[in-house]
């Protein structure tokens, strides 16, 4: 994806719906954690900067990026939140496994846009070795859990 010129964290507040009302979930996969809580802080951070209260953020943490649409699925089936983001870091290795987790948490993501609500955001880094995820999490390239903080404040107040 054409992030090479582009830096995550960049925002104008003024273009974003204030978060003082809203309440989000954040659920976290916990493999290669040193990008995750990246992302994570990335999020939080904006969601903060943007008027969200910290005692209306929740968050979940999970084994891997697999795991995620469980997570997310059951966190709405059971707490209040308007938006979820579901964040997550898969690095290529030598087998096929690294497309069938992207796959499978891009879909199951999708999958709840679909049926539920309440909209998660698909906060998930898919790269091709360590040094892209630094770049993308906190790193040159920014914040992509910036972003993703950005996008649940729009979906969780779309339509006003
Ligand atoms: N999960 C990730 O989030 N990132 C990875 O890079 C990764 N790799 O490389 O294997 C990964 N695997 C674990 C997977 O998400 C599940 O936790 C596991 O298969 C159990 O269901």
């Amino acid at each position: 994806m054409a992030t090479a010129n582009k830096n995550l964290s960049v925002y104008n507040k003024a273009d974003i719906p204030n978060a003082k009302d809203l309440r989000f979930g954040i659920v976290v996969a916990e493999w290669n954690d040193q990008i995750t809580e990246g992302l994570y802080t990335g999020a939080l951070e904006a969601l903060l900067d943007c008027g969200a209260k910290e005692e209306h953020i929740l968050r979940w943490d999970v084994p891997g990026s697999f795991e995620l649409t469980f997570g997310c699925k059951k966190m709405i089936s059971t707490q209040k939140v308007d938006a979820v983001i579901a964040i997550g870091s898969v690095i290529r290795g030598e087998t096929q496994h690294f497309d069938f987790v992207c796959s499978a948490a891009a879909q199951g993501v999708k999958d709840l846009n679909v049926q539920t609500d309440v909209p998660v955001i698909f906060c998930v880094l898919t790269d091709n070795n360590l040094q892209q995820a630094i770049d993308r999490s906190g790193g040159k390239h920014g914040n992509k859990g910036t972003e993703a903080a950005i996008a649940a404040i729009k979906m969780a107040t779309l339509g006003g």
